[in-house]
């Protein structure tokens, strides 16, 4: 087997999160808040979370609360229900949720609830199933899903399945992995997972491995190492990730390092990222890569840490 470069791939976390002016900080400055969650939660997964200064962070994301309550990707901006998810997680990672208004977190993201149980994703008003799983997510971590229709959010995920045994991201939308992990993880944290045709979907999820070893998204696309999460969570959820070759994955994701630099890319010999760096190491994880925390398919946390929020109280 392969192996993992993790000194290298911290020491690149750690160098995107302070060259402020580089290009890919430029790009991220909007959603920083995304990239702090995929930044430290793989540092957590791979056992240097101590290499960051927690009271930095914290303060830095409680600048980013808005007065409705949720968070925006850098302080001064919109807040919006993905970057609330993100605040939510990098706290709950420090075991630092105790600083939140819950309630007023909490009411920031039932009131995104729509009539047929949709959720949008900000005050503008776009759908997505994304948001439903995001709402879910978040409101289980804080102990908080009854502040929602639960019942009214499970069917209305329930009518974005296909007739493939996917989900897309409104009723009708084509069947993408992305979408299917939001709503597999929604229906596993609501207890609704009996729902599915676990045969039917997991063929379709098994499907997505291409002969490099890597998975895509949809037919005919090609791999990306960001499927890795999306497709082995959800194949995980229903109980069917022994029907892909579990080794070849893990080589496809290996060959996605840059060896010299750090970071993990979408395919070989592309240009690394945060967020493929975060998505290849939690697939590994998933894969049980030695050497790496358990990361729960579902809160796409450590499992210590989601252990802590729901057996420490
Ligand atoms: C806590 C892990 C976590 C997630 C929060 C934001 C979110 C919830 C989920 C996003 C789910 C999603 C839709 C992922 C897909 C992202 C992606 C790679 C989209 C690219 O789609 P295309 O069509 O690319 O551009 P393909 O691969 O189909 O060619
Ligand atoms: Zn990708």
């Amino acid at each position: 087997m392969g192996e993992l470069a993790v000194d290298k791939h911290v020491r690149y976390i750690i160098s995107v999160e302070k060259r402020k002016d580089s290009f890919e900080s430029v790009v991220m400055e909007h959603l920083r808040m995304n990239g702090a969650y995929w930044g430290l939660t793989t540092l957590d997964l791979l056992g240097k979370l101590n290499a960051v200064d927690v009271d930095e962070v914290i303060s830095w994301i409680m600048k980013c609360q808005h007065e409705s309550g949720g968070f925006a990707g850098n302080a001064g901006h919109d807040p919006h229900i993905l970057f609330t998810l993100s605040a939510v997680q990098v706290l709950a990672i420090f075991d630092k949720l105790d600083v939140l208004d819950v309630n007023k977190v909490a009411n920031y993201i039932s009131g995104l609830q729509n009539e047929d149980g949709s959720f949008s994703g900000d005050l503008w008003g776009e759908v997505d199933t994304r948001f439903s799983y995001i709402a879910i997510c978040c409101l289980s971590i804080l102990h908080c899903l009854d502040k929602i229709n639960v019942e009214k959010a499970v069917n209305y995920i329930l009518s974005c399945k296909n007739l493939d045994g996917g989900f897309g991201c409104t009723p009708g939308g084509e069947s993408h992995a992305g979408q299917i992990f939001c709503c597999v993880g929604a229906l596993a944290l609501t207890g609704a997972l009996h729902h599915i045709d676990k045969d039917l979907l997991g063929w379709w999820l098994c499907e997505r491995q291409v002969k490099s070893g890597g998975l895509n998204g949809r037919p005919e696309k090609l791999p990306d190492v960001c499927y890795s999460w999306w497709v082995l969570s959800s194949l995980i959820m229903i109980n069917r990730v022994h029907w892909i070759d579990k080794d070849k994955l893990v080589k496809f994701i290996l060959d996605c390092q840059d060896l010299e630099n750090g970071g993990i890319s979408d395919r070989p010999d592309d240009a690394v990222d945060v967020f493929h760096t975060f998505f290849g190491v939690a697939g590994l994880s998933l894969l049980e890569f030695p050497g790496l925390k358990a990361i729960d398919p579902a809160y796409a946390l450590p499992v210590d840490v989601v252990n802590r929020i729901f057996f420490s109280r």
